[in-house]
């Protein structure tokens, strides 16, 4: 590969007649908007323990009451990005968000999707385009683009769940912006109990749903028995692993994002090609050690990693007697509308 032209090589008064015209020369910067073979990511393989990250989330819960915050959430950050630009990837924003006994968070809409995994705690509930979708660890609960939806808590503990949006890439686009709504009517009809059996679509009146989104809550219950289920169907396949789809055309549950969950057998190494989305593993059961790269991650129930793409991932599960299961989200989605998605064997 040639070495070419750098930007002092030019003389200074010619780079300043181009600046003055906003021109600016491609050749110094080739290299670096098109590096070869491979991308070089932002992304860094980073970890985030619960453990850690918990009693700092209760603190804010103490320090700033919900009127002051709408969305109490600590948010996960790449370093690799830059703390402040609050990406946990490229594509993808990870929060923790704690609601408290009692508490509100307001009714609103905006551009990024987003999803809910619930780490801990019952009671609380999210209401989404008028759907009341109560929240159980390990549910999957999606505000897609554009549906109002606001949480709400009558339970007697703190609630903790994972928002991962994809406000990075939204926010990029310069699409991103919110409105603030009032309370919403909670009206009939529960997608998560009229969806709630593969292959058996609801069809009133000989039409089935035109809800871009029918499918609003995704279980966990529902999910761990179709993981067992699949796990003891196929002893011989490798990957136990489910996508979180939408159930009436069987594509991702959102455009951008992809939702998926994994059961590790009891001593299981589970080695990922690398692809070109990134991806974020968060544990709902069990213990995972994740090799991601060079870096080595213990992860405990509740902890959150994630992975640049074009990397390969080795999954463990840390226990010799019981199955682990993990939540993955990554950018598949995204890249395959794009055709950028790749497989490195
Ligand atoms: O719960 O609506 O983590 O609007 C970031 C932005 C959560 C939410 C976040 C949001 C929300």
């Amino acid at each position: 590969m040639t070495e070419l032209g750098r930007l002092e090589d030019l003389p200074a008064d010619y780079v300043q007649d181009l600046r003055k015209l906003n021109l600016v020369p491609l050749w110094p910067s080739l290299r670096a908007v098109l590096p070869p073979g491979k991308p070089r990511p932002n992304t860094q393989p980073t970890c985030w323990s619960y453990e850690a990250l918990r009693p700092l989330l209760m603190r804010a819960g103490e320090l700033t009451p919900m009127e002051k915050a709408e969305r109490r959430v600590l948010v996960l950050a790449n370093p690799g990005h830059g703390l402040d630009n609050m990406k946990a990837s490229a594509a993808m924003y990870l929060g923790m968000q704690l609601l408290l006994p009692g508490e509100w968070a307001p009714s609103h809409r905006h551009t990024p999707n987003a999803v809910r995994m619930i780490v801990e705690g019952e009671g609380a509930y999210t209401t989404v385009d008028g759907e009341k979708c109560p929240m159980s660890r390990g549910d999957l609960i999606l505000t897609p683009t554009g549906l109002w939806h606001e949480h709400g808590h009558d339970g007697t503990a703190p609630v903790v769940w994972l928002d991962v949006l994809d406000l990075p890439l939204v926010y990029y686009m310069e699409t991103s912006y919110a409105i603030e709504g009032q309370r919403q009517t909670v009206q009939p009809g529960r997608g998560d109990q009229v969806y709630a059996r593969g292959g058996l679509l609801p069809t009133p009146v000989f039409t089935r749903s035109s809800k871009a989104y029918p499918m609003l809550r995704y279980p966990w219950a529902e999910a761990r028995a179709a993981l067992q289920a699949l796990g003891q169907d196929r002893p011989d396949q490798e990957a136990v692993q489910i996508t979180y789809v939408n159930p009436e055309t069987g594509g991702d549950a959102l455009n951008i994002l992809g939702f998926y969950a994994l059961m590790l057998r009891p001593g299981q190494t589970l080695r990922l090609p690398a692809r070109s989305p990134a991806s974020v593993f968060h544990v709902i059961e069990g213990g995972v050690a994740a090799t991601i790269e060079s870096s080595e991650f213990t992860l405990a129930e509740a902890d959150t990693c994630c992975a640049p793409g074009y990397t390969a991932v080795a999954l463990r599960n840390r226990s010799a007697d019981q199955p682990a299961f993990v939540f993955i989200a990554d950018e598949a989605p995204l890249h395959r509308k794009l055709g950028v998605f790749e497989v490195r064997a």
